[in-house]
């Protein structure tokens, strides 16, 4: 992916920049990579050891996201490698977009607005009945900095609150559940909202899906990767499934024709912190990161895996 268009000006005040030179152009990559010291990548960048072998001076990955899904953390900490990313600064816009999810999805907003703009009105007449999201069970999978903007977004809407963890969280005031198959079948919407990579691979699964049954409504603004998108497609076909309301994919950008067919689907192109505000805030605080390391100072937002690092 070539550099954010508001990164890239910040990243170029700063650093010298080589933006994608090990796949545009690997023979000119070899003659500098001796010499980088710092990877900006964004939450759906893949920066494995074999890339960090190949850059002997690295000190830095700084991940332009929350999500560092792709980013193999066991190697960096091997190699001394710090990795960083913009966690807060993108709840809200995240949590914005789950909500505009679950109420376009329950009032079915695309189908209305093809069914003004295609004159479909005057001649079929008004659309079939929707289904109503104030007052609905809402199951969160993932209680964290983002699951719990949603949940707040969603009181307001006269929602009920449950959510499964690995661990209950005692700071917030909704019943902790103990399997994701037990949420979801407590709940008439499921967001998910975890991180991705392999602890949670799937962790949505057809029983998941059989759990939320017919009148059920899924939405994954989390990682395409903790939905298992074949059992998805197979469970919306069947009608095990009622609905689903989807910013992220397995294969991103590619998105299964099956899926794309169904009425029942809303789909969004990843576009979970994507308004200007947050993305300058994202690209601020992933430069910040940089210039820290750079300078010699403590960064500003390493990932989890380095807290201990970071208090000495
Ligand atoms: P966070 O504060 O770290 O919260 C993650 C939550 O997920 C925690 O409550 C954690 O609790 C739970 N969790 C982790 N592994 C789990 C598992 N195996 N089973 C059940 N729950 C699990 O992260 P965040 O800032 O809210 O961000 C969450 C994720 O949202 C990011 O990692 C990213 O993938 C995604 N995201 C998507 C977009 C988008 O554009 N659509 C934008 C931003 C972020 P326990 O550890 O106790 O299980
Ligand atoms: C962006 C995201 O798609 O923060 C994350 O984890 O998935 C999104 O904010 C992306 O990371 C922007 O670089």
């Amino acid at each position: 992916m070539p550099l954010p268009p508001l990164l890239a000006p910040l990243l170029r005040e700063a650093f010298t920049v080589h933006d994608r030179l090990h796949l545009l152009d690997p023979a000119a990559f070899e003659l500098i990579a001796p010499r980088v010291r710092g990877i900006a990548a964004s939450g759906e960048s893949k920066v494995g050891a074999e890339l960090m072998d190949r850059l002997p001076a690295l000190e830095i990955i700084s991940v332009m996201g929350v999500g560092y899904d792709g980013i193999d953390v066991a190697a960096a900490k091997a190699r001394g490698v710090v990795v960083t990313h913009t966690p807060d600064v993108l709840n809200d816009d995240v949590a914005d977009l789950a909500l505009g999810l679950m109420l376009a999805a329950s009032r079915r907003l695309v189908a209305a607005d093809r069914h003004v703009r295609e004159g479909l009105w005057p001649a079929q007449g008004p659309m079939p009945l929707a289904r109503k999201l104030s007052g609905a069970r809402l199951g969160i999978l993932g209680m964290g900095r983002i699951g719990q903007a949603i949940a707040r977004r969603a009181l307001a809407f006269d929602m009920t609150v449950a959510y499964h963890t690995r661990t209950p969280k005692p700071e917030v005031p909704y019943p902790h559940v103990a399997s994701a198959v037990e949420l979801a079948r407590q709940c008439d919407v499921l967001c998910v909202i975890t991180p991705g990579g392999a602890a949670t691979k799937h962790l949505v699964n057809a029983e998941v899906m059989n759990a939320l049954g017919p009148q059920g409504l899924l939405v994954n603004v989390a990682r395409g990767s903790v939905v298992d998108e074949a059992a998805l497609i197979e469970a919306l076909e069947q009608g095990r499934l009622g609905a689903a309301a989807l910013d992220v994919f397995e294969q991103e950008p590619q998105v299964p024709e099956r899926l794309r067919a169904l009425p029942q689907v809303t789909l969004s192109p990843h576009i979970g912190s994507a308004t200007t505000a947050t993305r300058q805030a994202m690209a601020g605080l992933a430069v910040d990161n940089l210039k820290a390391k750079a300078s010699g100072q403590a960064v500003v937002t390493a990932v989890p895996e380095y807290k201990r690092v970071i208090q000495n």
